[in-house]
């Protein structure tokens, strides 16, 4: 197991920050003061060594875990805490499954410091996000495919981590409980719309990791909220029911 994957294991709400988007000094102390358990560091266009190297820099003022996730290899910068690697498991398009990362691997497979990678594997479910154009993901998924797509995961790849993207629009959490009941191993990660306390909490009752990203853009102070939020739903929901934990 590597010591990233150890990690990530405990996390419970992350921030993730992208390089190609402004944000304010006051903005960023206010996330990365809130108590997070760490601040991912990506985005889907327009992502470059320098606006990532900036971030980063901007992000180490402070005592937060920082990892970056990785879209593009020429952006990959050295120095985070880890380095997250997607893949889309509902596309047809192999780019996006593994083909940008056996390109990747062929440059730079003898570099690669494995103890610091962790896999996400992905379901884009907001057709209008644009990693969901951009993965040309097949977004129109029920339940019973959800559970299909969870299984495969958890069982048949075993893999760390299940992330459930709704970027940009909260998502349907019947879709999420579904993926909760057949999910023990393979940690939730849930993305998109989280704007309230009452989404953040609905979130944080069925999936192990919270992510906030836009809000942070919009409402500051409301993102770094959505830390105690996450706190308040310990012990509750069908996420403890089903784990234990
Ligand atoms: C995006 O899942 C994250 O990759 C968070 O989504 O920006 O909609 O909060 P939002």
């Amino acid at each position: 197991m590597t010591i990233l994957r150890e990690q990530a294991a405990k996390w419970r709400h992350v921030f993730k920050l992208d390089p190609n988007r402004t944000i304010s000094n006051l903005a960023l102390k206010l996330v990365c003061n809130a108590g997070t358990d760490a601040i991912i560091v990506g985005g889907t266009d327009g992502i470059t060594f320098k606006n990532t190297w900036d971030l980063l820099n901007r992000v180490r003022e402070y005592p937060v875990p920082c990892v970056q996730e990785v879209s593009d290899i020429n952006a990959v910068v050295p120095g985070f805490d880890g380095y997250l690697i997607p893949t889309v498991i509902n596309t047809k398009d192999s780019r996006w499954i593994h083909g940008a990362h056996l390109d990747a691997l062929r440059k730079y497979g003898d570099v690669v410091p494995w103890d610091k990678v962790l896999l996400l594997g992905y379901v884009v479910l907001n057709p209008e996000a644009k990693v969901a154009r951009l993965t040309k993901a097949e977004t129109d998924c029920g339940e019973e495919q959800m559970v299909a797509y969870a299984r495969l995961v958890e069982h048949l790849f075993q893999w760390p981590v299940l992330y459930m993207e709704y970027s940009g629009r909260f998502g349907d959490m019947d879709m999420v409980k579904a993926a909760r009941s057949v999910c023990g191993q393979s940690r939730i990660f849930y993305g998109g719309g989280i704007a309230t306390k009452e989404q953040t909490m609905e979130v944080a009752k069925v999936a192990d990791t919270v992510v906030v990203g836009n809000l942070i853009y919009t409402h500051a102070e409301r993102a770094a909220r959505t830390v105690k939020w996450v706190k308040e739903t310990d012990g509750k929901g069908e996420r403890s029911v089903k784990n234990g934990r």
